[in-house]
């Protein structure tokens, strides 16, 4: 294994209020948080450009190492949804979510408020930020997926027009993991949150 994956695991672990000290506001982005954390050396400029934009640093650095036996054990923190604008369907989510024990690949993501749910990323297009959807994340045993506002996220279409902050809401996440026919699921009740928040 090499030194990196786990000194760049560290951060990721760290709660949410703590990036907070390193300088990130919810409203004005998180380009601070690169200081806090340290680049990895050798990164395109696509990748560069999600990370200035969100810890999501899973795939830049992972261990060699093969999964032990047994289930991967997933657990999750932060999970939200923000309150959509209002005669507006569409929103946007985030969550932690940790694994244990094996390596997992989060491949669908369904809401009992939402149509649909689509797994998004950053990405750099003719100098402008834009998002766009992705097939799904790779989790190695160990990893912590972060998606939030920014970065790699949640998008919700056909959203319950009558959610609004204060209220949760489900979120089901569908992880296939090597040699299991069924997918993992991680059922996580999120917070409806109001912009500002
Ligand atoms: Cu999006």
């Amino acid at each position: 294994m090499r030194p990196c994956a786990r000194a760049r695991r560290k951060p990721m672990r760290l709660p949410s209020r703590s990036w907070t000290r390193c300088g990130r506001s919810s409203a004005s982005g998180s380009h601070k948080l690169v200081r806090c954390m340290g680049l990895p050396k050798r990164m395109s400029p696509m990748r560069l450009a999600a990370l200035l934009l969100a810890p999501a640093l899973l795939a830049a650095c992972q261990p060699a190492s093969t999964a032990p036996d047994g289930e991967p054990v997933l657990s999750y923190s932060d999970a939200f949804i923000m309150a959509p604008i209002a005669g507006r369907d569409i929103t946007m989510g985030g969550i932690e979510i940790s694994v244990e024990g094996g390596d997992v690949r989060l491949t669908g993501v369904s809401s009992d408020v939402a149509t649909t749910v689509e797994t998004h990323t950053m990405a750099m297009v003719d100098d402008r930020m834009q998002m766009r959807p992705v097939d799904g994340w790779d989790l190695k045993a160990g990893d912590t997926l972060k998606l939030d506002r920014g970065g790699d996220h949640l998008m919700f279409f056909g959203v319950d027009e009558a959610l609004a902050a204060g209220d949760t809401a489900n979120i089901t996440f569908y992880f296939d993991v090597e040699g299991r026919e069924e997918p993992l699921t991680l059922e996580a009740e999120a917070e409806v949150r109001g912009m500002g928040e």
